[in-house]
C-alpha cells in the first residue's frame, strides 16, 4: 500500500495560486501566468544548485568545465533564468535584478504586461561553495500605467507591494508566497517538479526565543543596538547563518528575531530595499510579525534609487517591538 505524501490532498503551488485568482473577481490571470514564470525559475535554480558542487569540481579545469563550456557563476546564470523567463510570461514591465546595475523596462508592446517585479536571484551566493543553503528573493508591484512604465514606479513605499515570496535552496526547496492574504510555504518535489503546499497558513509566535544578527559588528553598532543585543543574549539562542533566506526562514518557522542593523561600517545597513528588505518585511507582516529599521516600520520607506539599502529587523512582534523600545529610550 502506497501512502502519498501526507496522504490527505496534495495541493501543489499551480493549483493554489489558481484558486487564489478564482476566489478574486477582479483577477484576469495575469499574476497566475507571473508566479508560473516565477516558479520555473525556481525550479530550474534548484537543480542547478544541487549540481553546484559537482559543476565546481568538473571545472577545476579553470574557467571551463569537461565539456569546454564556459561554466557561468550560478548567480549569473539564476539571473539570466529569470529575466528570460519573466520576459516570456509577456505579464512583466519593468524587471530590478540585484545582479543588473539598471531597470530593464520591457520595450516590446507584446511583451510588456502590468507588474514590476524586484529580485535577488540568487541570495547569499558567496555560501554555495560552502554548500550552506541560499535562495531566490522576489516582490511584485503593479503599475499604473503600463503604457509608459519607468523607473519612478519603483521608488514607491513597500506598501505597494502586491505579493511576495522567496525559495530556500537548502536540505529541502521551498517556496514561501504570499499575495497579501497570508503566508503560505511550499516544498518542491523533485521527483515530480512540483511544489507541494506542506506549510498552509503560517502564523510567527508573537515572541521566539532565538537572536539573529552577525555580532561580528558589534563594534560597529550604535549603542540602542548594543544594550538590545547585550540583553537579548541573556536569554535566548544564537543562530546566524549568513544567508537571509535561510536566517529569515527559520524566523518564520521557529519565531524570534534577525536583523542587519545600519551601524557605524555600513551607514545604511546592507541588505537592499527593493528586492531584500521589502519582500521579507511583506512576507513577515502578513505571518503576522512585524518588520522595523528600528525607528520605523520598514514597509514605509521609500527608496531614491533602486539599489537603496536600509537597516533592517524582522521577527516576532513582540520581539521587534522590544527591539524598538531601546530607540525610544
Ligand atoms: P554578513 C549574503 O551575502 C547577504 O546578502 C544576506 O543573504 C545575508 O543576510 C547577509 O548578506 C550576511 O551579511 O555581513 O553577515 O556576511
Amino acid at each position: 500500500e502506497i501512502s502519498v505524501g501526507r496522504g490527505e490532498d496534495l495541493v501543489t503551488l499551480t493549483r493554489w495560486v489558481i484558486s487564489q485568482q478564482q476566489d478574486a473577481p477582479e483577477a484576469t490571470g495575469d499574476l497566475t501566468l507571473l508566479l508560473a514564470a516565477i516558479q520555473f525559475g525556481c525550479k530550474f535554480v534548484a537543480s542547478k544548485v544541487k549540481q553546484a558542487g559537482l559543476i565546481n569540481l568538473l571545472g577545476l579545469t579553470g574557467a571551463a568545465n569537461v565539456q569546454g563550456e564556459e561554466v557561468k557563476k550560478l548567480d549569473v546564470l539564476a539571473n539570466d533564468i529569470f529575466r528570460n523567463a519573466l520576459i516570456a510570461s509577456g505579464k512583466a514591465c519593468i524587471l530590478i535584478s540585484e545582479e543588473d546595475e539598471n531597470a530593464m523596462v520591457i520595450q516590446d508592446k507584446n511583451l510588456r504586461g502590468k507588474y514590476i517585479v524586484t529580485f535577488d536571484p540568487l541570495d547569499g551566493s558567496s555560501n554555495i561553495d560552502c554548500g550552506v543553503s541560499i535562495g531566490t528573493i522576489f516582490g511584485i508591484f503593479k503599475v499604473d500605467d503600463s503604457e509608459n512604465p519607468n523607473e519612478k514606479d519603483v521608488l514607491r513605499s513597500g506598501r505597494n507591494l502586491i505579493s511576495a515570496g522567496y525559495c530556500m535552496y537548502g536540505s529541502y526547496c521551498e517556496m514561501i508566497l504570499s499575495v497579501g492574504n497570508g503566508v503560505n510555504g511550499f516544498t518542491l518535489d523533485p521527483a515530480i517538479g512540483e511544489f507541494i503546499m506542506t506549510h498552509p497558513n503560517i502564523k510567527m509566535p508573537s515572541r521566539g526565543k532565538i537572536y539573529s544578527v552577525n555580532e561580528g559588528n558589534y563594534k560597529h553598532f550604535d549603542e540602542p543596538c548594543k544594550k538590545y543585543v547585550d540583553q537579548v543574549k541573556q536569554k535566548y539562542s544564537a543562530r546566524y547563518v549568513g544567508s537571509m533566506v535561510s536566517d529569515i526562514h527559520r524566523t518564520l518557522l521557529y519565531g524570534g528575531i534577525f536583523g542587519y542593523p545600519a551601524d557605524a561600517k555600513s551607514k545604511r545597513g546592507k541588505l537592499r530595499i527593493l528586492y531584500e528588505v521589502f519582500p521579507m518585511s511583506f512576507l513577515i507582516e502578513q505571518a503576522g510579525g512585524k518588520a522595523s529599521t528600528g525607528t520605523q516600520n520598514a514597509l514605509d520607506l521609500i527608496p531614491e534609487h533602486i539599489h537603496d539599502r536600509s537597516g533592517i529587523w524582522l521577527g516576532s512582534k513582540e520581539d521587534v517591538e522590544e527591539l524598538e523600545s531601546f530607540y525610544k529610550q
